[in-house]
């Protein structure tokens, strides 16, 4: 029997609501699979224990998450707590100190329908983005001089370390080797004349490890035009954490929005937990209503089973969000339904039973 400790952070806004969903799946997955068992504890952190007790998350946080499998985590975010400080004192910190290096986001259009670009197909629309998810422009480097005098001059430094940059590389050559993909670098060596001119030399030196990878390079703004022109030309992407998180919601806007939009935030070493969530943010303005549409959190389960090696059940989940897509009755609004976020969750289940 294997049994995972996943812990729960829903976290803001719509959060809760689509975590619960995902439970919902996995707990379902339980009952078909006796050999598969999922322990959960919650955690109540966010921005109303940020109001509570002056912080997103308790001091011990990441001392207690070690012991987990895997964090399963809603949205973070909510008026009245600057989105800087509910950012980087929950979601960038458990990624920083778990060593997540790896973000994994699917560029997949699951139903054609879901598209604007009414020229491509599924075929055209699948590919995968790794993102470098612990340095680059989120690296927290900077400094913020003569506040409020007319020399004003604030410093956004983006870090770029060796270590950092050679080892999301070569997961992306070990992916696209591993999957039999051409593998694409979107970068801006042209004007960051550090930083990106050190990545494209990094893609091209590592690269020589790597002769049986066909490979791509394209500046960051032309890759955001072949996104939508061109999406048919990517299999596999690896970019820097700006531009990847800009990246991919161009990604989820061509394949159904951010209600569809999953990422992993992987330790591929596995000396420390994995996190997994949705996309989205907490989106205040519809929180509460019952309505967020919680398919992107159950595609992050599906990534979590296959994190776990339970790759039978990480497509069986994602082959029910497709057969779930076909039924416009049971999908949320933004997906032009009328079901709300449990009233999906609970058809989802169904159809997973059957
Ligand atoms: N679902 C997690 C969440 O709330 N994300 C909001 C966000 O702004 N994320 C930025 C990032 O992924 O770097």
């Amino acid at each position: 029997m294997d049994n995972y400790n996943i812990a729960l952070i829903p976290g803001d806004g719509i959060g809760p609501e689509v975590v619960d969903e995902g439970v919902k799946v996995l707990q379902a997955i339980e009952k078909l699979d006796s050999s598969l068992s999922f322990s959960f504890t919650e955690f109540p952190w966010g921005c109303e224990y940020y109001l509570e007790h002056g912080k997103m998350m308790d001091e011990d946080g990441i001392d207690r998450l070690k012991e987990f499998d895997a964090i399963y985590l809603g949205a973070v975010g909510y008026p009245g707590v600057p989105d800087h400080i509910s950012l980087w004192d929950l979601l960038l910190r458990i990624r920083k100190e778990f060593k997540q290096y790896v973000n994994l986001r699917p560029i997949t259009l699951l139903n054609e329908s879901l598209t604007p670009l009414k020229d491509k197909t599924k075929e055209d629309i699948d590919f995968l983005v790794i993102r470098e998810n612990s340095e680059g422009e989120y690296a927290g480097a900077g400094d913020w001089l003569f506040k409020g005098k007319p020399e004003e001059v604030v410093l956004q430094t983006g870090v770029f370390s060796r270590k950092g940059t050679e080892r999301i590389i070569r997961y992306a050559y070990e992916e696209a080797r591993k999957q039999k993909k051409t593998l694409t670098s979107i970068s801006k060596g042209n004007a960051l004349n550090y930083s990106m001119v050190f990545w494209d030399e990094v893609f091209e030196e590592v690269g020589k490890e790597y002769p049986d990878v066909e490979t791509y390079s394209y500046l960051v703004d032309a890759a955001s035009l072949y996104f939508v022109s061109n999406p048919e030309r990517f299999e596999i992407v690896v970019t820097s954490n700006l531009f990847g998180d800009i990246l991919t919601d161009i990604g989820a806007a061509i394949t159904g929005g951010m209600g569809l939009a999953t990422g992993a935030n992987v330790n591929p070493e596995k000396e420390f937990p994995s996190m997994f969530e949705p996309v989205h943010g907490s989106a205040p303005d519809i929180s509460g209503k019952g309505i967020a549409n919680p398919l992107a959190s159950i595609w992050s389960v599906s990534q979590m089973m296959d994190f776990f090696g339970q790759e039978k059940w990480g497509a069986v989940i994602l082959d029910t969000i497709k057969e779930m897509l076909n039924e416009t009755e049971h999908l949320t609004p933004d997906l032009g339904g009328k079901a709300s976020t449990s009233e999906l969750g609970n058809r989802f289940v169904e159809l997973l039973t059957e």
